[in-house]
């Protein structure tokens, strides 16, 4: 399971640009996995947009996961579904899903995480690790000591989440994140398919070039 470049794509913050183009120049850049990340659309246009992510990924080779919205990663056919504290507990949605399929659960401390692998997640999403305007009520700020910790806690893989960029991930990896998961710095990107590359040469312990290759 390749999580190192985890894009998590919200039309509302592509700057205008179609979400299907925003996901295929990621994925040109080298994401590694794509998450439709969407809040306010109808369970038609999602299943809609979730065809199209899974067609791109599949043809690039990254992961697809759904927010939220376990009946959408079905319909489509995704990897999986990714929840947070407040939605589909893992452990129920791991008896709907069976055992092929993945689940990521949001935590933000030691004791998320260790619940969230007992109840069968196949990864965690830790943070806010920096300050965001990507999401409302992100919660409690999460330090590099508490990342330590949760990789301590748990076998399954821990990304990072929250204001991360290219110039900040260094110090996530070096902590032993697994991977980063990011919007602005990518789906907000001028350059999409650059911005990716920059994050991936960081993931790599490549560290940043002008060129970011
Ligand atoms: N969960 C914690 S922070 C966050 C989510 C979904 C938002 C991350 O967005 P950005 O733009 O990478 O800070
Ligand atoms: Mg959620």
């Amino acid at each position: 399971m390749n999580l190192k470049v985890y894009v998590l794509v919200t039309g509302e913050l592509c700057q205008g640009r179609p979400p299907g183009e925003v996901v295929e120049a990621t994925l040109q850049g080298g994401a590694s996995a794509i998450q439709l990340r969407e809040k306010n659309l109808s369970g038609r246009e999602l299943v809609d947009l979730a065809c199209k992510y899974r067609q791109l990924t599949k043809r690039y080779g990254a992961l697809f996961i759904v927010n939220d919205r376990l009946d959408v990663a079905l319909a489509a056919g995704a990897d999986g579904v990714h929840l947070g504290q407040d939605d589909l507990p893992a452990r129920v949605a791991r008896r709907l899903l069976g055992s092929k399929k993945l689940i990521g659960v949001s935590v933000g401390d030691v004791a998320e995480a260790r619940k969230a692998q007992a109840d069968g997640a196949d990864y965690v999403g830790l943070g806010p690790f920096f300050p965001t305007d990507s999401k409302a009520d992100v919660g409690e700020p999460v330090d590099l000591a508490t990342l330590r910790e949760v990789k301590e806690a748990v076998d399954i893989p821990v990304v990072a989440i929250g204001g991360i960029k290219a110039e900040n991930a260094a110090a996530l990896f070096a902590a032993g994140a697994d991977g980063v998961a990011v919007i602005s710095a990518v789906v907000a990107a001028p350059d999409i398919a650059g911005a990716t590359r920059r994050l991936l040469a960081v993931a790599e312990g490549r560290g940043l070039s002008a060129k970011g290759e």
